[in-house]
């Protein structure tokens, strides 16, 4: 079995240390940092969510995979970051209000960081408010928002308009992204853009800062 397989499985087995073991061993054998995510960390947690949508894992288990997933990604994400060329820009990305997933915004933030962008997180479950005061503070020519609920959607609305109230919209672009998150939808409230997946992230932030 590839080390990409063994690491795979290891998220899927709920076993962080033995990830976060074989992540490194997989770096120290030279396997490419942004093969390590895709391959076998994206690859472990993609099975976990088909395995809970069809109810043959419950949310414990989820939560010892996440884990998994977040230590094996902290310890490849220093090497994704080498990886980088020049700072592009400044993104401020945040899972919005009511929503406490991070992982799919990690791997955003990641691969921003790896293709040069500096990168603030405004975290989980980040209201309307924190964006506001974070992009007072970094003045980020990107905000990106993540939701990966249907009821934690509306919350992208909210952080428009409030970024609209507070005279800040037009300094900046935005994008969102998340499972339940369409092109249609980040039209309808105003965003500039929607990434599918974080790849698509990348490039569209690269597209939106180049227009
Ligand atoms: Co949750 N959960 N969860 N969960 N969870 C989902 C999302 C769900 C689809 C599972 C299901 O029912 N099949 C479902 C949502 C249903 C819906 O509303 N549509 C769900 C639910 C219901 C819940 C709870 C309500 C469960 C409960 O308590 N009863 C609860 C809510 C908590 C909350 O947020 N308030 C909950 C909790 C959790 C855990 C804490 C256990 C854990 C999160 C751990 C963590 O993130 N730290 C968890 C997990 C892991 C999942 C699944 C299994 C996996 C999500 C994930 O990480 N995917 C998920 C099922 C699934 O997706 N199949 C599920 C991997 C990740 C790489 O993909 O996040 O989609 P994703 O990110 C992608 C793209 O979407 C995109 O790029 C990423 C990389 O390619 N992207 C962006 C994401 N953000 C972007 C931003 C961008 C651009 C692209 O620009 C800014």
């Amino acid at each position: 079995m590839s080390l990409l397989e063994k690491i795979k499985n290891s998220i899927i087995e709920m076993e962080p240390e033995l990830t976060v073991e074989l992540t490194q061993s997989a770096l120290a054998e030279g396997i490419a940092p942004m093969e390590i995510v895709a391959g076998g960390l994206i690859s472990g947690i993609e099975i976990v969510g088909v395995k809970f949508k069809n109810d043959e894992v419950f949310l414990p288990e989820v939560m010892m995979s996440a884990k998994a997933f977040k230590d094996g990604f902290a310890a490849v994400s220093p090497k994704l970051k080498d990886s980088g060329y020049e700072p592009k820009g400044r993104v401020l990305i945040g899972s919005v209000k009511g929503d406490i997933h991070d992982i799919g915004k990690n791997i955003v933030i990641a691969l921003l960081q790896g293709n040069g962008y500096e990168v603030h997180d405004a975290g989980v479950d980040a209201p309307p408010e924190r964006f506001v005061d974070m992009v007072r503070e970094i003045k980020p020519n990107v905000v990106g928002m993540s939701a990966l609920l249907t009821t934690t959607m509306a919350f992208m609305r909210d952080t428009v308009s409030a970024l609209k109230d507070a005279g800040l919209r037009d300094s900046l672009k935005i994008i969102v992204g998340g499972a339940p998150v369409s092109a249609d939808f980040a039209k309808e409230i105003g965003a500039d853009g929607y990434g599918e997946d974080a790849g698509e992230a990348v490039d569209l932030v690269k597209s939106l800062l180049a227009s």
